[in-house]
């Protein structure tokens, strides 16, 4: 078994036209060390929106480009207004984990080069949007969630409405694109889980080809 991949065959779900989940695909444990490297050179930071106020989700990033919002609007940059150094680099075996997911479902030669990283604390919720700051949207999203269970909601073509609500699970990545890629979704209030009550929140790590 290698140790980023639970399964060499793995189980594909498909929640919606283009929308793929991977059940289980990765193993955390890996994964969270990596993160805990990018978040000490590129802290974890609450990000002032257009709208006039702060997300309840923080984020960094690691990659050529990083998202970034700001009041002016949301963009990809190439250095981290925090520290005006370079995003730090996605690690190999972060390549190595999203190349894989695409390909499994059927998208050959994704090459991030942005991976988004969002830390939800319990009660943090991300609104109905789109993700639409890529120059090219025949790229697909690969996301990836790690520690507490979310409900991943998908709207589709309009903003509200009543959504296809999908339980993501540490380890499990989804894949997104073609005809999915511009829909939109939001992930509901985060819960505490009982059964894992050191368990207090969410990372969700997403990977795209900004440019
Ligand atoms: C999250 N993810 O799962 C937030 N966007 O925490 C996203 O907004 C997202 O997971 C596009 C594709 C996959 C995603
Ligand atoms: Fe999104």
């Amino acid at each position: 078994m290698h140790d980023l991949f639970s399964d060499f065959r793995p189980k594909v779900e498909e929640i919606y036209p283009e929308t793929f989940v991977l059940p289980h695909f990765t193993d955390s444990k890996v994964l969270k060390p990596l993160v805990n490297t990018i978040v000490r050179s590129a802290p974890f930071r609450h990000m002032m929106t257009p709208m006039g106020y702060y997300t309840n989700v923080a984020l960094t990033n690691c990659g050529s480009w990083g998202w970034h919002s700001d009041i002016t609007g949301y963009r990809y940059v190439k250095q981290d207004p925090q520290t005006q150094r370079n995003w730090p680099a996605i690690p190999p075996k972060f390549m190595q984990l999203a190349k894989n997911a695409a390909q499994t479902v059927g998208f050959a030669n994704f090459e991030p080069d942005a991976c988004l990283i969002n830390c939800y604390q319990i009660g943090s919720q991300l609104g109905s949007h789109q993700d639409k700051n890529e120059q090219d949207f025949k790229w697909p999203i690969v996301s990836v969630s790690i520690g507490l269970p979310a409900t991943f909601q998908i709207f589709g073509k309009i903003r509200s409405g009543s959504p296809i609500n999908y339980q993501l699970l540490d380890g499990d990545v989804m894949v997104w694109g073609g005809k999915s890629r511009l829909i939109y979704h939001g992930v509901k209030k985060l819960q505490a889980d009982k059964l894992n009550p050191k368990t207090q929140q969410r990372i969700n790590i997403t990977f795209r080809k900004a440019r």
